[in-house]
């Protein structure tokens, strides 16, 4: 048997040979997040998407306008970034209120 210092964690196993036992980290892996994103559309009021954003996404009314204009002249933008849970309710809120509002305006998640 090849001789080496002894160590706190040397174990020996069934045939008396040593190993070590190597700590390793915990896998806290942190849960994925998720983009919910805002889609542009030919109908929606431009105030509409404005007082949504600040209703559901607590941006200033600035903050609101600039997003809705990037979206309307871009096709789209990221208006938060949450957790599958969080993005799942925002999603669903924006959805049902414009819905309730008759309006087409349409919102969606992905993986970031
Ligand atoms: N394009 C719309 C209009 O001209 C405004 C709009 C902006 C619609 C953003 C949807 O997510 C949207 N009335």
């Amino acid at each position: 048997m090849i001789q080496r210092p002894l160590h706190m964690s040397d174990k020996k196993d069934a045939d008396g040979d040593a190993s070590v036992v190597v700590q390793t980290r915990p896998k806290t892996k942190r849960p994925p997040l998720y983009k919910v994103l805002l889609l542009n559309d030919d109908y929606t009021p431009m105030e509409f998407v404005v007082h949504v954003l600040e209703r559901f996404f607590g941006m200033s009314h600035a903050q609101a306008f600039e997003i809705m204009l990037t979206v309307h002249k871009k096709g789209l933008a990221v208006v938060g970034v949450f957790s599958h849970e969080i993005a799942e309710t925002k999603v669903t809120q924006v959805m049902d209120f414009a819905r309730r509002h008759q309006h087409p305006l349409q919102c969606t998640m992905e993986k970031e």
